[in-house]
């Protein structure tokens, strides 16, 4: 008989959140509702200055207009969290629901990406989920696998509106021509994704997914940009060659309301809103940092911003991780599409060294789920609804074994266990998410 070492922690989830939310600004802070009612995130900074998109010349004036159109206000901001949540450092971006990240105010949530539940995310690489094998399937037309979960007409759809948006983006396969069409760049080349060149004054006017308004390049001889890229000047780029990768959408709330986007068929389009992001700072990077930090750094910080959206339908950088994926595995730095996941796991500070993690996003408990004896296993939930960590199957429990009770978003649950073996485990709420984990030497 296996014996267990269990702690349970952060399952207290409606006491005070008030310690574990960073705000960004002191002004929102002493003017907080009581804190089981404590806002996600607190409303942008009401004094910056309004930016013309016609006027924005300069790299900051391009930087404010788009904290200032894309920022959501308080109730927008927190539509996209069930109330009353303690957050603890977890998730993935790009493969979860949310994001929590500590900095030196505490654990902040820095992403949000797709509806609030039902969220499809076809990022397996056995499954069509690229632009490219899409418009295969279509054209086939073979069955579609139930991981796309869509009909053959939105099928269709989908695939006209990409090849829409493919036929735009390779008409701007040279930089020149997208600095000669007004798109700007942010300076900011990031990994697996490329640097966003916005065209300032299309943010206003609405989804059209033939009219991106953010097209994606980076450096043609696939390296990492040294510091910040240069510029479009005068309708031309100033800067080494680039090679266009993708496209994107950012449609202000605004625009398009504060609920997740209706805008591409079917299920597969999770848009995103970032929280508490520096963007661009000295060293041409995004970061995560509270404002006084950010600014101090040179960077934009924004409360909240978005929706947004990545479409990789450029011919030569066809997704393995999904048309809508946050990443692309075929830009710099080229990687193994499988191995991105894992670098881009969140862990918090009280994650104990060696500490494995699961998440649990889309109803599923993720990861490997294989031990040693004694290493802690950290179960985070990253899904918008609670979930429960419960030893046993749905037939047959064994809360006395453990029971990590319930798990609101943002929750982590640790475990171990001091002798190999083979655990079960499910959710109380959720009959079909069962687990096992390995525990071996
Ligand atoms: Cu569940």
């Amino acid at each position: 008989m296996a014996t267990f070492a269990v702690i349970a922690i952060g399952i207290a989830a409606c006491s005070s959140g008030a310690d574990d939310i960073a705000a960004p600004n002191s002004e929102a802070a002493t003017t907080a509702e009581p804190p089981d009612t404590e806002p996600a995130v607190t409303a942008p900074a009401a004094d910056t200055t309004t930016v013309d998109p016609v006027e924005a010349a300069t790299i900051a004036q391009v930087n404010d207009y788009i904290a200032q159109a894309a920022a959501f206000d308080q109730a927008g901001a927190d539509v996209q969290f069930p109330t009353g949540l303690t957050f603890q450092a977890g998730g993935a971006p790009g493969y979860s629901r949310y994001v929590f990240r500590e900095h030196s105010e505490g654990v902040v949530p820095t992403l949000v990406e797709g509806p609030l539940v039902g969220t499809v995310r076809c990022q397996d690489e056995a499954l069509p989920c690229s632009f490219r094998e899409l418009r295969e399937l279509d054209e086939s037309g073979e069955p579609i696998p139930p991981g796309l979960a869509m009909s053959a007409d939105e099928l269709a759809e989908l695939v006209a509106q990409l090849t829409a948006l493919n036929e735009f983006a390779e008409a701007h396969r040279d930089v020149n021509s997208a600095c000669a069409a007004g798109f700007v760049s942010d300076r900011i080349q990031t990994a697996n994704m490329g640097s966003h060149f916005y065209n300032i004054s299309w943010i206003a006017d609405g989804f059209d997914p033939a009219r991106p308004e953010i097209l994606l390049y980076a450096k043609a001889d696939g390296t990492m940009a040294d510091g910040a890229l240069d510029q479009c000047e005068g309708g031309e780029w100033t800067g080494d060659p680039m090679s266009l990768v993708g496209t994107a959408f950012i449609i202000p709330p605004q625009v398009i309301g504060n609920d997740h986007p209706e805008t591409f068929a079917g299920p597969l389009d999770n848009w995103h809103i970032h929280y508490n992001l520096c963007r661009g700072n000295s060293q041409g990077r995004d970061t995560f940092l509270p404002r006084t930090e950010c600014e101090a750094q040179g960077g934009n910080f924004s409360a909240a911003l978005g929706w947004m959206l990545h479409a990789w339908v450029a011919d030569d950088f066809d997704n393995q991780l999904g048309v809508f994926g946050m990443w692309n595995a075929s830009i710099t730095p080229v990687a193994d599409a499988a191995a991105i996941r894992d670098s881009r796991e969140v862990q918090g500070s009280d994650f104990p060294e060696g500490a494995q993690q699961s998440l649990i996003a889309d109803f599923l408990y993720s990861g490997e789920l294989s031990v040693r004896p004694g290493q802690p296993l950290f179960f985070n939930n990253v899904d918008a609804v609670p979930h429960t960590v419960t030893a046993g199957t749905p037939d047959s429990p064994a809360f006395s074994d453990f029971d990590s009770g319930l798990l609101t978003p943002g929750s982590n649950y640790e475990i171990s266990f001091d002798e190999p073996g083979s655990y079960s485990l499910f959710c109380t709420l959720h009959p079909d998410m069962v687990a096992q984990v390995t525990v071996s030497d």
